[in-house]
């Protein structure tokens, strides 16, 4: 067996080269460590020698890379994200990357080399559109989040699959994070001077911690689906063309609308960051609206095909309920809101924080990001118990956007 300890180079090299059937037996490789995530290593290995092979070694670290040794993590996160891919990867194989191989006693994931495709929050702050990314997302989201609820798993099977993704470690980092942090003083909150007002704000608007707490009990308790657990755009690598969700290790049973409050969160934060990166103004506008249009076409997307496996494939004997669909998508659309906001505040008095806004380099055009940031997410968390449509959601985002 194994001893856990983090790989060396070359150590992830000759790995690399043990993983049956992949590279030549000649071949030439060469490895970099090219992790800038918060949490792990990650080795890209490539075939020097003309074979276009090339693989990823995703490594887990047992504290978080972003604060150091002295925030421990349990290593047992690399087994859960191992087989929340492999299990995502069953249900949409175009939308996730294959794994080839895994130690859990090193904490380690082989897994399909994706570089060529771009991280999409790289790309959205590049300017790319991703026409069929609505619908790929909005395939993804239905797929794992109806067949690993109780409507698809019989209940004995589903609560099996709930212990085998228990995840205190990194659940503990989301609840600290989104649910605590930047509604109190801590530590962990990092914002400007300039935005005292607003986090003051967080600390004191009553009506704003009811809500956040309302969020937070559902985050705690409601075991509804297998979830991401992280689904923002430096999660997802895309093109134009093709759409994959990468690094589910933060997957436990949790609110639906957790995770498509996520991806929503992270194009809205790009939205109210585009005065930093389209400087003419039409296009601009155009920019914007088309990331609205996105948030909107996800939830759509999402909904039509969830309706659709609820009414060909649900095995749970209640679902045929009259009304029972109606009552339990509209509580994922409020909570789908809810999640959105508190995820945007996050992101801005939070620990860790989005390039989209922190990398405008005009102090001035960042500010009025921020502060439009702040807005939405205010709405969204003040309003998600009242939205009824995921046009809603797009009318709030466009409220908290007026001067
Ligand atoms: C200490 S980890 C900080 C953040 O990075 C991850 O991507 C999660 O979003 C987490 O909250
Ligand atoms: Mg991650």
């Amino acid at each position: 067996m194994s001893t856990y300890h983090p790989l060396t180079i070359d150590e992830a090299v000759s790995l690399a080269r043990s993983i049956p059937g992949h590279f030549p037996a000649d071949a030439k490789l060469a490895c970099k460590e090219i992790g800038d995530g918060n949490l792990n290593l990650v080795f890209h290995i490539t075939d020097q020698s003309g074979s276009d092979k090339s693989i990823i070694i995703k490594q887990a670290l047992p504290y978080a890379k972003v604060v150091g040794e002295s925030w421990p993590l349990s290593l047992d996160r690399a087994r859960i994200e191992r087989e929340a891919l492999q299990l995502q990867y069953s249900l949409c194989p175009g939308l996730v990357p294959e794994v080839y191989a895994f130690d859990d006693h090193l904490a380690i994931t082989v897994m399909e080399d994706l570089s060529d495709h771009v991280i999409m929050r790289k790309g959205l702050i590049e300017g790319v559109s991703y026409p069929l990314f609505a619908g790929h997302i909005g395939e993804f989201l239905a797929r794992t989040l109806f067949y690993t609820s109780d409507l698809a798993m019989g209940p004995q099977d589903k609560k099996e699959q709930v212990k085998k993704f228990i995840n205190p470690d990194l659940c503990k980092i989301t609840e600290d994070l989104i649910f605590e942090d930047p509604y109190k003083l801590s530590d962990n909150n990092n914002y400007p001077a300039y935005l005292e007002d607003e986090a003051r704000d967080l600390r004191e608007n009553a009506a704003l911690h009811l809500e956040v707490a309302l969020l937070r009990e559902a985050f705690l308790t409601r075991t509804e689906a297998l979830l991401h657990g992280d689904l923002h755009t430096g999660s997802i690598f895309a093109t134009p063309e093709s759409t994959k969700v990468i690094d589910p290790e933060f997957a436990y049973y949790g609110p639906m609308g957790f995770d498509i409050g996520a991806i929503i969160a992270n194009l809205l934060l790009n939205y109210a960051a585009q005065p930093g990166w389209t400087k003419d103004e039409a296009a601009r506008r155009d920019t914007e609206q088309r990331l609205l249009q996105t948030v909107s076409d996800i939830w759509q997307e999402f909904e039509a095909r969830f309706r659709k496996l609820w009414n060909e494939e649900a095995r749970d004997p209640m679902s045929g309920a009259p009304g029972y669909q109606d009552v339990y998508i509209a509580k994922v659309l409020r909570d789908t809101a809810g999640f959105a906001g508190c995820k945007i505040i996050r992101r801005i008095v939070g620990l860790s924080h989005v390039a989209d806004i922190d990398t405008i380099e005009d102090e001035q055009i960042r500010e009025t990001a921020q502060r439009k940031a702040l807005a939405i997410g205010k709405l969204l968390v003040l309003n998600h118990r009242s939205i009824q449509t995921g046009n809603d959601i797009v009318r709030l985002a466009k409220q908290a956007s007026q001067p």
